[in-house]
């Protein structure tokens, strides 16, 4: 029998965690580890399998008879606009571990925003005893943006928590007792929305898409005051300019950024230093190393099998 192709992985992770993971897995046909330095040069024309995170540029040209490429995380926008990258199929990652991740992140941002975690904790550094009548959840309605794996995930918790949760995706969803938008309805998904939440993937028609003219579509009457913006799907999705800008004059009420244009977000970026801005550092939902080999080995079985890959890029609509 042939020798099994190794995997080619190129992770942009923690370079000492991925060794150590790699070390137990694909026992059967090992792994060429790019950061490794022993591997620098290597020669990867008869790899056919990749586990790829931001990949390098001429990624395509040193590994071209790949047959599968494994996305390291559920977005793959960092390898679509690579020159060169082959039509072959492209598995994204969908994990339980990091969709349930996601799905405490957003219902947290959430319940902060609701409960002015910022405004408390304002009060106590300054020692001032002052409750809070705010409003409940079920008083607040929570637009998502991005009805795949994630947001119907964090949908669902959102509503265990008692907010009115809607939706909003390219095409209309049917979810019991949620009321769903498809992308020719975004005006009225907005006129809706009290708390948006973006869990969309980058593609040229979400590049930009939360901007200063969407942020005024969102509704104004709500019981938080002004309606609130949480991303949590890609930096590049977002003007950050214009976040800031909504947030100095009141559009928003409060923000909670895990993504960003450029990351990481420069140490001097105003967004830092605004009232009722909530930044995390893009962990909302990390890759488990462990878990995201056990995926690939799932799939590549399959594949040798002959069984249809599962969780496949859609080339035609980027994600
Ligand atoms: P899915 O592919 O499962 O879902 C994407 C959703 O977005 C679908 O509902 C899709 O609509 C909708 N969508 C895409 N383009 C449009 C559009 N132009 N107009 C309207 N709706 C659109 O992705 P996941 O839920 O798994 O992940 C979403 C994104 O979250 C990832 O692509 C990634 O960028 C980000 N992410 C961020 C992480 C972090 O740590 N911050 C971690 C993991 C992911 P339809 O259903 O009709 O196809
Ligand atoms: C992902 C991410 O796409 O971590 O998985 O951003």
């Amino acid at each position: 029998m042939p020798a099994k192709s190794p995997v080619l992985v190129d992770l942009k992770f923690d370079p000492a965690t991925v060794a150590k993971v790699l070390e137990a897995a694909f026992a059967d046909r090992g792994s060429i580890n790019l950061a490794d330095p022993a591997n620098k040069g290597a020669d990867l024309s008869h790899v056919d399998y990749a586990l790829l995170w931001k990949p390098d540029a001429d990624l395509f040209e040193r590994a071209r008879n790949l047959k599968v490429i494994f996305s390291g995380g559920a977005g793959v926008d960092s390898m679509m606009s690579i020159a060169g990258l082959p039509d072959i199929p492209i598995v994204r990652f969908v994990d339980r571990s990091l969709t349930t991740r996601m799905s405490e992140w957003v219902v947290m941002q959430c319940l902060m925003h609701l409960r002015d975690v910022q405004g408390h904790m304002r009060n106590q550094r300054q020692h001032v005893w002052a409750p809070q009548h705010g409003p409940e959840a079920a008083d607040v309605t929570v637009g998502v943006m991005g009805l795949g794996v994630l947001g119907c995930d964090a949908a669902a918790k959102l509503k265990v928590m008692g907010f009115n949760v809607i939706g909003w995706s390219r095409s209309r969803k049917q979810i019991d007792g949620m009321e769903t938008f498809d992308a020719g309805e975004l005006d009225a998904f907005l006129s809706r929305t009290d708390i948006l939440v973006g869990l969309l993937p980058l593609t040229p028609e979400t590049t930009g898409i939360y901007n200063a003219s969407l942020f005024s579509k969102l509704r104004r009457q709500s019981a938080l005051g002004k309606p609130v913006f949480v991303n949590a799907g890609r930096g590049k999705s977002q003007v950050q300019a214009d976040i800031a800008s909504a947030i100095r004059t009141g559009i928003l009420g409060g923000a909670s950024l895990d993504v960003f244009a450029v990351e990481p977000l420069s140490a001097d970026d105003s967004l830092w230093g605004l009232e009722n801005v909530i930044i995390t550092p893009h962990d909302s939902a990390v890759s488990e190393e462990k878990a995201l080999m056990r995926h690939v080995e799932e799939q590549i079985a399959r594949f040798e099998r002959g069984e249809p890959l599962q969780h496949l890029v859609d080339r035609s609509r980027g994600y």
